[in-house]
């Protein structure tokens, strides 16, 4: 046989051989996509179905204890670690009322003076201190009428409380604005001084002062101009509440600002978002 055909066979053998591995190759990938697609309908469907906020864990788990858990407020698609209280003599499906800690100051270590990004996605450790995250404030406060409760504890130990009927955190179209209504408690409604402002962060000023009042007390809050209550302040100097009985400032060394849903509010839109 003539030398250069002789070559050309021999080439395309090599290339014979080449295509029938890609082609087994392509054969073993096809075979893995299956599998890779059903693992991940099921992760999607287990994150679809966690627990809209720490109520809906309770109606969901017999006597749970307080801490963190997993939940997906109803119109976001990732999940979240929040901190849940279930609160003492009511831990029954039936009776069960359950809080959704979305603030604690306890000791400073956790720096407040944060941007506006991290205060958006939320930072710290939820058993510690942490701040739970503007987004996650919008979503878990517009799929139902949520109340706010404030527990603070200023340096010398004594316990003050301010309670809001209704809390509710715009979108961040709107610079997560806040909405408070409904006050109740014995450190007199400081927080409704910042009622309708915009949240402002030491890098972005959207406060309604001359001056930068976030960048000022290095937190993140509802400035205005600027505030009566700072409970993301510098530790401890700056975490205050204005009493206005008494025209002084009470400092806090504890904050725990923690939400739930008025019973009922949020069943339509769950089963909306669950059927979906
Ligand atoms: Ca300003």
């Amino acid at each position: 046989m003539d030398r250069g055909l002789s070559r050309l066979f021999q080439q395309v053998d090599a290339q014979a051989l080449l295509m029938k591995t890609v082609i087994s190759q392509v054969e073993a990938l096809t075979g893995v996509v299956p599998e890779v697609n059903a693992l991940s309908l099921e992760v999607q469907n287990l994150v679809h179905d966690l627990p809209i906020d720490c109520a809906d864990i309770q109606a969901r788990l017999n006597d749970p204890t307080d801490g963190a858990y997993l939940i997906r407020p109803a119109k976001s698609v990732h999940s979240t670690k929040c901190y849940c209280e279930f609160e003492p003599g009511l831990r029954n499906k039936t009776e069960g009322s359950s809080w959704t800690v979305v603030q604690r100051r306890i000791d400073g270590s956790v720096s407040f003076a944060r941007t506006w990004d991290e205060y958006k996605n939320g930072f710290g450790d939820v058993n510690e201190e942490f701040w739970i995250g503007n987004e996650k404030l919008y979503y878990l406060t517009s799929q139902g009428e949520y109340e706010l409760q404030i527990d603070m504890w200023d340096l010398e130990g004594e316990y003050w409380w301010a309670h809001y009927d209704v809390f509710r955190v715009d979108t961040e179209g709107v610079n997560f604005r806040l909405n408070v209504n409904g006050y109740s408690g014995n450190s007199t409604d400081a927080l409704r001084y910042s009622n309708h402002m915009p949240f402002s962060t030491m890098d972005l000023d959207n406060d309604v002062s001359s001056t930068h009042c976030a960048k000022f007390y290095t937190a993140g809050w509802w400035y205005k101009h600027c505030h009566y209550s700072n409970l993301n302040g510098r530790y401890t100097v700056g975490v205050v509440w204005f009493n206005h009985d008494t025209d002084e400032w009470i400092q806090l060394k504890r904050s725990v600002m923690k939400i739930k849903a008025k019973r009922g509010s949020i069943s339509n839109l769950v089963e909306v978002n669950h059927t979906l």
